[in-house]
């Protein structure tokens, strides 16, 4: 209750004297026409209390939310402030009730706006928050993804098959000395596969002896026959230098798979046996295998291997039994071990298995060409 209505209601009790009775009591009079009972009173609390709650019930945005406070809480014509001014009708025995009844219909209708305000505010930012979201129904925008280059896929992929096989992966150094890419591969220093013009020679040496870029994997064979006892099943790929002028089939560096095997009673049949699995798994389907006549200074006897495929027959690489001169290089008795060992161009069998006619494109480093695998 404010000060005014305090002191109109007190002038209501007091009885008028002296120069302001006319004036007190036309204010007497008037108050008693605006007579409020306090049970009138409380159902104008009452139905303000409803009309506010029906009225919040339908209200669904901010806007609609401003228009009922201005309805029923507005300070200068809203109801509650209507009903504010009944109070000073109630007889002044019931005036602190009816004060006690509006504040409590005040504050309960100011906290009936209150929640559905913080209501709005969530759901206004909920909306917001959709409004920004990405639309899941647009086409998304492709992200090319890299993917493994054909080569390496290949070497994968023997490994993986050559595993099967019991064949275990092994690496060995690209910088190699002349002990292990020729001497213990049989390969004396008079052989022309020594020449300098047919190697990539380093102008560094170890002391004495000049290294160079390895010219093929099977000194990896050597590596490992120094350092384990058979048996021996190893398997390795890796890249190999040779100055050769590159061309569809040729390139000066390319990747050999590396194949040895050590164990009692190897025969060539076993070594056929290998080369036919490898191949039909890589390539797929009915592939045939078969060996020419050949020479390398580290097999006897020594073959050419081919692969029919497709119609053709293909060179794949070399094979033989391991010389007995290798053997006793490394430490181990011929008379005792024996073993066979097959080496072939990685780019050659990944250009069978993918119908590539140039290795060349392998390198040119065109994603065009290299997204297709
Ligand atoms: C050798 O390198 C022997 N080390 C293979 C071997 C291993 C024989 C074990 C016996 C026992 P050759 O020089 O033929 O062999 O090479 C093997 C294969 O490498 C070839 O058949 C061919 O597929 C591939 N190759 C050779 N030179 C190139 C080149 N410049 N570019 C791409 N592939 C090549």
């Amino acid at each position: 209750m404010d000060c005014r209505s305090r002191l109109r209601s007190r002038s209501a009790v007091t009885l008028p004297t002296g120069r302001n009775e006319a004036a007190a009591a036309a204010a007497q009079a008037t108050s008693a026409a605006q007579a409020v009972t306090i049970e009138s009173f409380l159902a104008e609390l009452a139905a303000f209390q409803t009309a506010a709650s029906e009225s919040l019930g339908g209200v669904s945005d901010g806007s609609g939310l401003e228009q009922a406070r201005i309805e029923f809480l507005g300070a200068r014509s809203g109801r509650l402030k209507a009903i504010q001014k009944l109070l000073s009708g109630l007889a002044s025995a019931d005036r602190p009730a009816g004060g006690r009844h509006f504040n409590e219909a005040k504050g309960a209708v100011t906290a009936l706006f209150a929640a559905l305000q913080d209501k709005l505010a969530v759901v206004g930012a909920g909306s917001a928050a959709v409004a920004d979201a990405i639309d899941v129904t647009l086409p998304g925008e492709l992200v090319r993804l890299g993917h493994v280059h054909p080569i390496t896929q290949t070497i994968r992929r023997v490994q993986e098959i050559m595993a099967r096989l019991g064949f275990e992966s092994v690496d060995g150094p690209e910088v190699e000395d002349q002990w292990h890419n020729f001497e213990a591969l049989a390969i004396p220093a008079e052989h022309p596969a020594r020449d300098p013009l047919d190697n990539f020679y380093l102008a560094v040496a170890r002391g004495t002896d000049p290294l160079l870029l390895r010219s093929q994997t099977s000194t990896v064979q050597i590596r490992v026959m120094e350092n384990r006892r058979p048996p021996l099943r190893i398997v390795s790929l890796g890249r190999v230098y040779r100055p050769d002028t590159a061309d569809a089939t040729h390139y000066p560096m390319f990747h050999q798979v590396e194949g040895l095997l050590i164990e009692p009673g190897t025969t060539m049949a076993h070594l056929k046996s290998v080369l036919r699995q490898l191949a039909s798994s890589f390539l797929g389907g009915d592939v045939h295998v078969r060996f020419r006549p050949s020479f390398f200074p580290f097999t006897e006897p020594s073959v050419e291997f081919d692969m029919e495929w497709g119609g053709r027959w293909i060179e794949m690489g070399g094979a033989g039994m391991v010389d007995p001169a290798v053997l006793a290089a490394v430490g181990y008795d011929p008379d005792e071990v024996s073993g066979f060992a097959f080496g072939l161009g990685v780019e050659r069998i990944a250009a069978r298995r993918y119908g590539v006619a140039d290795i060349r494109d392998f390198y040119r480093n065109d994603v065009r060409f290299l997204r297709q695998f």
